[in-house]
């Protein structure tokens, strides 16, 4: 029982992490994207924009983001915060990328009216 449990909730991880990739309308985790600079990431700075959606699809402002940023493989240290509001529905993180490999942007969001919702972007670094 609990095996078949666990079989499920990974399933549905592995199909959460298709929908983010692929992108598509309807659960509410298509409301935060997140693109890079540089888009093709490499060693060294790196700014991360997110961007948070409200159900009707109006950019919004007054979101907390919560960012952690770590590899997939390792613990390479604490880089987290709340990425700063851009004014125009964008939150924006600086980062260091210090190795080659997988990372792993964590975001949570607590929408104006308290809403919280979670999102994870895989990225990998060349
Ligand atoms: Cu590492």
């Amino acid at each position: 029982m609990m095996m078949a449990l666990g079989v499920f909730i990974l399933i549905i991880g592995f199909l959460g992490y298709r929908v983010m990739t692929l992108s598509s309308t309807g659960s509410s985790s298509e409301l935060i994207s997140l693109t890079t600079d540089p888009n093709q990431l490499r060693l060294g700075f790196a700014n991360f924009i997110i961007a948070v959606k409200d159900e009707k699809g109006q950019p919004v402002n007054n979101a907390t983001v919560f960012f952690d940023l770590n590899m997939t493989t390792m613990n390479m240290g604490t880089q987290q915060g709340n990425a700063t509001s851009q004014g125009d529905g964008t939150y924006t993180a600086m980062g260091k990328l210090t190795m080659k490999g997988p990372w792993k942007i964590s975001t949570k969001i607590t929408m104006p009216d308290g809403k919280e919702m979670d999102k994870d972007f895989m990225v990998n670094v060349n």
